[in-house]
């Protein structure tokens, strides 16, 4: 079982040869697709055996020189003894697109020919030296039937194209810069092409296109704006500019991820591309911008600079995250966007965190590479960028960024190389700040305080915990904290980031004429928990005042988390569950509030999932759980019912995404009180002309358990039976239902004309979603939700398994749950790692979690 043993940090070495040019031939059949792909070799290292990566093709021939050549074929490598230090090496492979399931390499969908490389896909397409610090220069010929596939695309520009026998023809693409072999692309079929260009502040004219199925040409307007406006932004705040004289981008629906970076050529997952009011959310045109903007900007953070090894993913992710994140946040709203990144962080990375695949932004060892995809080297990775940028401010930063461009351009290199030219640049000293590469899990900050009225000296006392995630060896971090300090009537007394470094830090303040109100962990200046004795009152007034509009947010979440809480307690000691009207009153007055950034009203309005409470604690009792966040909910319904009511109908007469997200907030809420008339929700349904407005009413006729619920399911389903984004919003909602009768449901769906086992987006909708999104019948005691998430793994092991590995995670996250619960996922588990023929995506996941 060599092939699943792990790879080590610690254990990297230069390759012993490179490859300075590719030429690859591609000649494209359904089944027996043929390449040539004929490379430069040259010798790094004195006596070592020429090693490529290689798997799932036939092996037609291999030339050293023109010559027939010795070599051994190995699982997953070819070897050739004795090569000269200088040669050209021809090898021709025969692919099969269509029996690709597994969407890694090139593979089919919906009848289109295209490429998924990184991290190690292109081993999949021929042998090669398959490793991110190989840098080659590509020239691309590639033929195929004219019928079908009149586009035939590749990266860099297009330099010749012509006629061949057999009603085929061919286009050769050339890529002027070196690229390492997982940023390779190959797209063949029929589009509709959207056209536009952009000129770049040095005067460039670069042609944008976007190429989507026949027929979807007026849902592509949004992505080509949102490239324009990245391809701007980036010029304007870190005065990056496009190096091609072509940008393209191709959307497809069978794709594992977001969407890829391919130089020159994006591809992307149709759900980050296509879009109109009438078929996608204002969500959805949110996330097209920031994926858009996202993979652009890996062409500065990815493309240009690339990662030495994979160990250093989050040297391209957690930077282009922080950049996009930026992106949206001056165009859009910074507080709303911070609190999106924030909730990603303390609802899904910290669970990881604490987690069986607890690792740190920069694991140390890896099984399979595509595992490693995670909110931890993405999400937890923007925040160590932020963290940064926090200390060292925005010049800083943008200093750091440009020695960071002069130092490394055209080179692959390592999370320290980033760190380095950050600190050169700015004078800052970033020694103890690098812990946060290599030490995993949250740490606390556990913060007391105290007051001396006679003196006035206000002293905050902080210590910093660490967890056993982060290792015996552990070290206190360097914590950026933001703290504000606000008086009794809301006046701001101090507002400032103190440099938390040590394992027990004291801060004091001094003139202070009364106990202040603390705001703690300002905008979520780290990755951390908090943990301080908020009262009541305190959080109210925080809720009102904070300067901070994140900070009032999370306020928000602290007091009704509290009141869920103490229900819990008060369930588990036999007593009567209450809310505070003191609570109730908070959010009244966030509803009465005709200053408050609507946006804003709407996220206080959105009461933590259950989800995310769980991650607040160390361990659960879920039913007690499920039952006091029902009661709370019902509680609050209740006490504003009139105040939802009168907003909802203001709001109702207003078309903008803000107003829409507060209306249905105020709807939802009204729904989990069951004080959601029937003629509301199915005249926002019949009347709405947009997309987030009908799913909010789908969504509150099955929080209100409405008689209606399956007549409108039904409309839905009859009028968007073939829009397979929009299916993918009804299998979701089938997936969220949580009635007993679900489970049924979701098995008779696999069978739904519009689902497919071999589409990751149908999958994630259906079975990702169930296991995700609906706790409640996901962690039924009798174990049948386990069970059914078991029963299609199981499948999906064979199909495609790094989608199987992705929605994994809820079962593997057993950690907080009762001894009943947690033997039941467990014996799912067991069951998986005793399948013959269980993939190195689960097989690393599964072992890491029963090893826990
Ligand atoms: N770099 C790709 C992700 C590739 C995933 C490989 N399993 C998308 C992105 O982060 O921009
Ligand atoms: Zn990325």
């Amino acid at each position: 079982m060599s092939e699943l043993q792990a790879k080590h940090l610690k254990d990297y070495l230069a390759p012993a040869f490179t490859i300075d040019e590719l030429q690859l031939n591609v000649s494209l059949a359904p089944s027996t697709t043929r390449v040539v792909a004929t490379s430069q070799v040259r010798r790094c290292r004195e006596g070592e055996p020429l090693l490529l990566d290689g798997e799932g093709f036939k092996l037609v021939s291999v030339k050293v020189n023109g010559q027939d050549a010795q070599f051994d074929v190995l699982p997953g490598q070819l070897k050739l003894d004795s090569v000269p230090d200088s040669f050209t090496l021809e090898i021709e492979t025969q692919l099969d697109p269509v029996g690709n399931t597994s969407l890694e390499g090139l593979y089919m969908s919906d009848g289109a020919y295209c490429t998924q490389c990184e991290a190690e896909g292109f081993r999949r397409i021929t042998y090669f030296l398959d490793r991110p610090d190989v840098l080659a220069k590509y020239r691309v010929r590639i033929d195929a039937p004219k019928a079908g596939f009149p586009y035939l695309l590749s990266n860099g520009n297009k330099v010749e194209a012509g006629e061949l026998d057999g009603d085929r023809h061919y286009v050769v693409w050339e890529d002027p810069f070196p690229k390492p072999s997982y940023l390779f692309a190959l797209v063949a079929g029929d589009f509709d092409l959207l056209q536009d260009s952009f000129v770049t502040q040095s005067g460039r004219n670069v042609a944008l296109e976007v190429f989507v199925d026949k027929g979807n040409l007026h849902k592509a307007h949004h992505a080509m704006a949102s490239l324009k406006k990245s391809m701007a932004w980036d010029e304007s705040r870190f005065g990056l500019e496009y190096d091609l004289d072509i940008y393209m981008i191709v959307a497809v629906d069978f794709f594992n991820m977001g969407a890829m970076e391919n130089k020159g050529l994006n591809i992307f997952n149709t759900k980050y591309v296509l879009a109109d009011t009438e078929s996608a959310t204002d969500d959805d045109f949110h996330g097209i911008e920031s994926v858009v903007g996202h993979e652009y900007f890996h062409n500065w953070t990815g493309n240009r600079v690339t990662c030495r090894d994979w160990f250093q993913l989050s040297l391209k992710e957690g930077l282009t995250v922080f950049r996009d994140q930026e992106f949206s946040s001056d165009v859009g709203s910074r507080a709303v966007n911070r609190i999106q990144a924030i909730k990603v962080i303390k609802n899904q990375q910290f669970a990881e965190d604490s987690g069986p695949m607890a690792h740190p932004i920069r694991p140390q060892s890896v099984i399979e590479m595509n595992n490693f995809y995670t909110v931890t080297v993405y999400n937890k990775g923007a925040e160590v960028i932020r963290m940064m940028h926090t200390l060292l401010g925005e010049a800083g930063f943008q200093a750091g960024m440009k020695r960071y461009f002069e130092r490394h351009d055209g080179q692959a290199v390592t999370c320290d190389d980033f760190v380095a030219a950050m600190e050169d640049a700015s004078g800052v000293d970033l020694s103890q700040f690098r812990l946060w590469y290599n030490q995993a899990g949250t740490p606390t900050l556990k913060v007391s305080d105290s007051f001396d009225a006679a003196s006035g000296e206000y002293r905050l006392v902080v210590l910093q915990q660490l967890p056993p995630q982060a290792g015996d060896d552990a070290k206190p971090m360097h914590i950026p904290f933001d703290v504000e300090l606000l008086g009794d009537d809301g006046t701001s007394i101090v507002n400032k980031v103190l440099d938390v470094k040590a394992a027990h830090n004291e801060f004091v303040f001094e003139g202070l004429s009364a106990r202040p109100v603390p705001s703690l962990l300002q905008n979520f200046s780290a990755p951390v928990k908090l943990e301080y004795d908020f009262t009541t009152a305190q959080l109210i007034s925080l809720m009102r005042y904070a300067s901070a509009e994140v900070a009032r947010w999370e306020a928000s979440v602290s007091l009704i988390s509290r009141a869920i809480w103490d229900n819990v307690n008060a369930l588990l000691d036999g007593g009567d569950m209450a809310l505070d009207t003191r609570v109730a009153d908070a959010f009244r007055a966030v509803l009465l509030d005709a200053e408050l950034d609507t946006e804003l009203a709407a996220e206080i309005l959105n009461i933590p999932s259950i989800n995310a409470l769980i991650e607040q604690v160390n361990s659960v009792n879920f039913d007690a759980l499920v039952a006091a966040r029902t009661f709370v909910l019902e509680e609050l319904s209740a006490n504003l019912e009139d105040e939802l009511l009168v907003r909802y109908r203001e709001l109702q007469k207003l078309d903008s995404a803000p107003a829409r997200a507060l209306k249905n907030a105020c709807l939802a809420l009204l729904a989990r009180g069951g004080l959601c008339p029937e003629e509301m929700v199915e005249s926002q349904f019949n009347d709405s002309n947009n997309m987030t407005d009908s799913l909010a009413a789908l969504g509150a006729a099955m929080a209100g358990e409405l008689d209606c619920l399956d007549s409108l399911l039904a409309r839905f389903e009859q009028r968007w039976v073939d829009t397979p984004l929009v299916m993918d919003k009804w299998f979701m909602l089938q997936a969220s239902r949580q009635d007993d009768a679900v489970l049924g449901r979701i098995d008779a769906l696999v069978n739904h004309k519009a689902f497919s086992l071999n589409n990751p987006n149908r999958v994630r909708s259906l079975i990702g979603c169930f296991a995700a999104n609906n706790p409640v019948q996901f962690h039924r005691e009798d174990g049948e939700g386990y069970l059914l998430l078991t029963r299609y793994l199981k499948q999906l092991n064979g199909v495609n398994p790094q989608v199987a590995a992705r929605i994994i995670t809820p079962l593997i996250q057993f950690g907080k749950f009762d001894e009943g619960r947690k033997q039941k996922m467990k014996a799912c588990l067991n069951e998986l790692l005793a399948m013959p023929e269980l993939s190195r995506d689960l097989f690393e996941k599964v072992s890491r979690a029963l090893a826990h």
